[in-house]
């Protein structure tokens, strides 16, 4: 048998089992388990195997981060086959140690040891087959795929001299109020995945086959298996979680759709019908924060401030935006950005070479040299997401003091919640505070300022949920490379209820215009961290003794708070993520009570106009 659990859906048939027995033989084949056990191996040999590829494996991926940084910033072909390379490397090594460890299996163990020997084998986000020309291929195609989405512009009529960058565009979708120049938009960045489709389906077969050498049904069954409770109990949990937050959902969909159709016309926005993904003000419609003045309430209600043009009117740059996201963590206790991280990072686009401009935050040698890539554009998104990547970084200082295969966050959930958490304390009084506001609007401004936060964060959910879900399917099968563009958009309308502008096809590929697909990083920790950066926003205002209503609490100074934020975030990885969220929170369960009652009163608002209507 597999040395794995395996996970996935609920199948039924004859048929289906005879397709799941062959896969089971073709698993258990390849499994590991069959070379390993040969030689059992002692308690001592697997503490001295733990510590020994603790070391080679943090060699490895020091030198795989300094590559693929240089990659990500100054991508070429030789850039790209450099990180490639480097990657191949770690996740050769990774394999091969997996492999070895079998022969501890079933030993009594110390709970560090067994620990480890777990998080060893779970560790790969990309699983790769262990023939050598495979795993060169896979890791070549995750390199070009990942560049190829960076390099991606629009030239409007093929004009080379006219061309727009992804940033050109998202502020233009965030900006714009012409549907037909939204759509012109929109659909000029999603020419940018059908060139490669086709690597995508090899980039899938291959990682499946690594996956399933390491005893995995396949690459999503490997990633839903990082959650200390079994694959199919984490699918649970997720659903779980939605259908908490889908009735707040609802509100606010019913209300921004009558909105844009009186703003677009019911031509173009049906009353009946899914809203067009053009509309709202995002390349993605995963966040619509940016529709707000087309959606605030009339009269006293608007949120009373444009952080935007503040923070143009002063002329910020990029520089100065990270400060204001690096003083609020110091004002917690935590200490100044490493001069390292000023030196090294990457914060506006470079005009002379192509980088991949989504923004991340790295963690090169697993100790201070932290830095942030990305390709600032002073308004209130960029703000936000500078709070979200220096959450990253604080957390990777914070657990650097822990053995190497524990520097990682309690779930990756946890990693994405931070920076976010911390951005919800970012309210009106805190604005004056830092002085951005000069007076703090009256009461009657929190349902414009609830709105505005709802449009990021609520409106996310359901994208946050079914971007996993469209590549969970990919991976196990049930959707096919004829039907990717199909299942992306059924997805979208059921969950989301947004609609392409104009027909799509098995020519176009969709997801594949989403970062994260051609990147291969796993989406549904973004959908954890929505609803756990309210938790953890719950857990530190009553920290620092603050009652009042949620949404208008601020820990911004509170050093008991962040005390408490700091003990949660130094634990890394080292005990099972319900065991960091009790350190935290008191709470050993994900819930979304925490986000409903902060939306609350919006709630209450957005059902009144909902019914009035
Ligand atoms: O990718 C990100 C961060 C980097 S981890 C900028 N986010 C998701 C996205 O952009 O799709 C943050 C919110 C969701
Ligand atoms: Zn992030």
């Amino acid at each position: 048998m597999n040395l794995f659990r395996h996970s996935g859906h609920v199948w039924t048939g004859a048929f289906v089992f005879l397709i799941v027995s062959l896969l089971l033989m073709a698993s258990c084949a390849n499994s590991p388990t069959s070379v390993s056990t040969a030689g059992r191996g002692t308690p001592a040999e697997a503490a001295k195997f733990v510590a020994d590829a603790e070391k080679r494996l943090f060699d490895l991926n020091v030198k795989y981060s300094r590559a693929d940084w240089v990659k990500s910033t100054f991508i070429t072909d030789d850039t790209e086959a450099m990180s490639a390379d480097a990657n191949k490397d770690v996740i050769a090594a990774t394999t091969e140690l997996a492999d070895q460890s079998g022969r501890f299996d079933g030993l009594d163990l110390p709970y560090d040891v067994a620990r480890k020997l777990k998080l060893l084998k779970l560790s790969l986000t990309l699983p790769a087959p262990k023939d050598p020309t495979e795993r060169d291929e896979l890791t070549k195609l995750a390199a070009s795929l990942e560049g190829d989405y960076g390099k991606g512009k629009y030239c409007p009529d093929g004009d080379k001299g006219k061309c727009l960058s992804l940033g050109d565009m998202e502020e233009l979708m965030a900006t714009s109020r012409d549907p037909e120049e939204l759509k012109r938009i929109w659909l000029g960045w999603h020419q940018v995945s059908p060139p490669y489709r086709k690597d995508y389906v090899r980039f899938v077969e291959l990682s499946n086959k690594g996956a399933k050498e390491m005893g995995f049904k396949d690459t999503g069954a490997m990633w839903r298996a990082k959650y200390d409770m079994e694959p199919d109990a984490f699918s649970a949990e997720m659903e779980r979680l939605w259908q908490q937050v889908k009735p707040l959902y609802d509100s606010l969909y019913t209300y921004t759709r009558r909105k844009l159709s009186e703003k677009y016309g019911k031509q173009v926005v049906p009353l009946d019908g899914p809203i067009p993904a053009h509309l709202l003000g995002n390349m993605w419609a995963q966040q619509w924060g940016n529709v707000y003045p087309l959606l605030k309430p009339e009269g006293a209600g608007d949120r009373g401030y444009d952080l935007t043009q503040i923070l143009k009117a002063r002329n910020t740059d990029a520089k100065q935006l990270v400060h204001y996201g690096e003083s609020f963590f110091t004002s917690i206790g935590f200490d100044a950005l490493p001069q390292t991280f000023w030196e090294r990072s990457m914060l506006v686009k470079p005009t002379d070479h192509e980088a991949v401009c989504h923004a991340s935050a790295w963690d090169i040698d697993f100790e201070k040299d932290v830095r942030l890539k990305m390709c600032i554009q002073v308004n209130e998104e960029d703000f936000t997401t500078v709070h979200h990547e220096l959450g990253h970084n604080y957390y990777q200082m914070a657990y650097a003091g822990q053995p190497f295969l524990y520097r990682d966050s309690a779930n990756d959930g946890f990693h994405e919640a931070i920076g976010d958490t911390m951005a919800l304390s970012v309210t009106p009084p805190y604005l004056k505070q830092i002085g951005l506001i000069d007076k703090v609007p009256d009461p009657s401004a929190d349902i414009g300022f609830l709105l505005q936060r709802a449009l990021d964060k609520v409106a996310f959910l359901p994208f946050g949920y079914l971007v996993d879900q469209w590549r969970w399917k990919v991976f196990s099968g049930e959707v096919g490379p004829g039907a990717y563009n199909k299942a992306w958009w059924d997805l979208r309308l059921k969950y989301q209820g947004v609609a392409p502008p104009a027909p799509r096809s098995e020519q176009d590929f969709d997801a594949g215009a989403k970062y994260h697909v051609p990147a291969n990083t796993p989406y549904a920790r973004y959908f954890l961290a929505a609803i756990l950066q309210f938790q953890f926003h719950r857990a530190l205002c009553r920290e620092a003794g603050l009652n009042g209503p949620l949404y208008q609490c601020s820990i911004y100074g509170n050093k008991k708070a962040g005390e408490k934020l700091k003990q949660m975030l130094a634990m890394g990885l080292s005990k099972p993520w319900p065991e960091a969220l009790k350190a935290m929170t008191g709470e050993d369960k994900m819930d979304a009570t925490a986000i409903i009652d902060y939306f609350a009163p919006l709630k209450t608002w957005l059902d009144e106009q909902n019914k009035a209507h």
